[in-house]
C-alpha cells in the first residue's frame, strides 16, 4: 500500500548535511519505485541553529518535529564547544532537549556487520563473523538529564544520576519484545554492584522479564560487557542498558562493524521517530567530500522498517549498501591498505553507488 509521509530533515553541523543528503536521496528513490508520497521539510538544530538563532533548538524545530512523520537527523557539535567547557549554551542541548520534548525514551542501535568489511575491523574476522547486536540504550534519564551542579569556587561539579521505575519498565519492555522476534536473548547492562540506579535497573528487569518466559536473560556489569563485547560479540543478541553505558559500549561496539560510519539508530518513543547515524559532526573532515554517507542512508532504511513499517523497502536500501561494499567501493574510514586507490570514495560518490544500485534492483 502506498503511503503519504511528511519527514523532517535536521542535518545539524559538520558533515551532518552532506550525509543526509543521501538518506534524503535513497528514500526519494523508494518512493519514486513504491509509489509513496514522501514531502521534505528541513529544520534548524545545533551550532548551526545557535548561531542563527542563539538557541541549539528553536521552537520552530520543534514544531515542524512534533508535525512530522519521521525524523531523518545527521550530527550536532563543533570543535569550539568541546575546547570551551564554560560555555553554557551547547550543541548537544538542542539533541538532549528534542529527545526528551519528543519523548523518545528507546533509541535502537543495531550492529550490523557486513561480511565485504571484516577486514576493516581492528579486531580479528574469526571473532566477528556472524556478529549481530541489537543495542536498545535508555535515552530520556540517567546522568544525562540529572540535575547538573557546580560550586561557586568552581573546584567541584556533579551531575547527578536518577532513573524512575517507570523509565526502565517501558524501555525493557521494548528490548523483551525485540528479543522475542530475534534469537530469544536479552543481556541487561548495569552496575549493580556499585550504583543504586543500577539496583533498581537490575531489580525492575528481573520483573518484567517474567513477562517474557521464552527470552533467556543475563544482567552483566558494564566492565564486563565491555570486555565481552571485544572479546566473544557472537555472544549477544539483544542489549539494553542506561543512556550513559549505551553511548559508551555502541561507540565500542561501532569497532565490530568496521567503523562508526557505518552505523545507524532509530529512537522511538511516545512522539515522533528519529533517526540518525550513531556518528557526531566530525568537524575535521566535515566540508571535504570524505565522510562515509552509509549510517545515514542505513538510517533512512531504519526509518522505513521501524518508522512506516516498510520492511521490503528497508531491505532494498540495505541491500543496495551490501552491493556497493560487495563490488569493492569503501569511503576512507573503512577502507584499509589492501584497498585500491580507485575504489576509495568520497561521500557523494559512495551515495551515488548506493542510488545506482537501488535502481538497478527496479530495472533487475
Ligand atoms: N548523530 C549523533 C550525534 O550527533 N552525536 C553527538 C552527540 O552529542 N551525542 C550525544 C548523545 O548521543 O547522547
Amino acid at each position: 500500500m502506498a503511503l503519504k509521509k511528511n519527514i523532517l530533515v535536521i542535518p545539524g553541523d559538520g558533515i551532518g548535511s552532506e550525509v543526509t543528503t543521501w538518506g534524503k536521496a535513497v528514500l526519494e528513490q523508494i518512493a519514486a519505485d513504491y509509489g509513496h508520497e514522501f514531502s521534505f521539510d528541513d529544520a534548524l538544530m545545533g551550532h548551526v541553529a545557535i548561531e542563527a538563532t542563539g538557541n541549539p533548538l528553536p521552537d520552530i524545530t520543534l514544531d515542524k518535529a512534533r508535525q512530522s512523520d519521521a525524523i531523518l537527523f545527521g550530527a550536532v557539535g563543533h570543535a569550539m564547544y568541546d575546547n570551551d567547557p564554560s560555555l553554557k549554551v551547547r550543541p548537544e542541548q538542542g539533541l538532549l532537549k528534542i529527545r526528551k520534548e519528543l519523548g523518545l525514551y528507546a533509541n535502537l542501535r543495531p550492529i550490523l556487520l557486513f561480511d565485504e568489511l571484516l577486514d576493516a575491523s581492528s579486531l580479528k574476522p574469526e571473532i566477528l563473523k556472524g556478529t549481530d547486536i541489537l543495542f536498545f540504550r535508555e535515552l530520556t534519564g540517567d546522568v544525562y538529564f540529572g540535575e547538573k551542579s557546580r560550586s561557586d569556587d568552581r573546584n567541584w561539579a556533579s551531575d547527578l544520576m536518577n532513573y524512575h521505575r517507570y523509565e526502565v519498565e517501558r524501555i525493557a519492555r521494548k528490548a523483551f519484545q525485540a528479543a522475542q522476534a530475534r534469537q530469544k536473548k536479552l543481556c541487561s547492562v548495569d552496575k549493580a554492584n556499585v550504583l543504586e540506579t543500577s539496583r533498581l535497573w537490575r531489580e525492575v528487569v528481573q520483573e518484567i522479564a517474567k513477562e517474557f518466559p521464552d527470552v533467556e536473560t543475563e544482567h552483566m556489569f558494564i566492565d564486563n560487557a565491555a570486555m565481552q563485547l571485544v572479546k566473544n560479540p557472537r555472544k549477544f543478541d539483544v542489549v539494553l542498558t542506561a543512556n550513559l553505558f549505551g553511548d559508551i559500549l555502541t561507540d565500542e561496539a561501532s569497532q565490530i562493524a568496521g567503523s562508526m560510519g557505518m552505523l545507524a539508530s532509530a529512537s522511538i518513543g511516545e512522539g515522533t521517530g528519529f533517526f540518525e547515524p550513531i556518528h557526531g559532526s566530525a568537524h575535521d573532515i566535515a566540508g571535504q567530500n570524505k565522510a562515509n554517507p552509509l549510517a545515514s542512508i542505513l538510517s533512512a532504511a531504519l526509518m522505513l522498517e521501524i518508522g512506516f513499517g516498510l520492511k521490503e523497502e528497508a531491505d532494498r536500501v540495505t541491500a543496495a549498501v551490501d552491493e556497493a561494499l560487495k563490488q569493492g567501493f569503501r569511503t576512507g574510514d573503512i577502507a584499509n591498505d589492501s584497498t585500491p586507490a580507485d575504489k576509495i570514495l568520497g561521500t557523494d560518490a559512495m551515495g551515488q553507488k548506493v542510488l545506482e544500485y537501488l535502481k538497478q534492483q527496479v530495472n533487475a
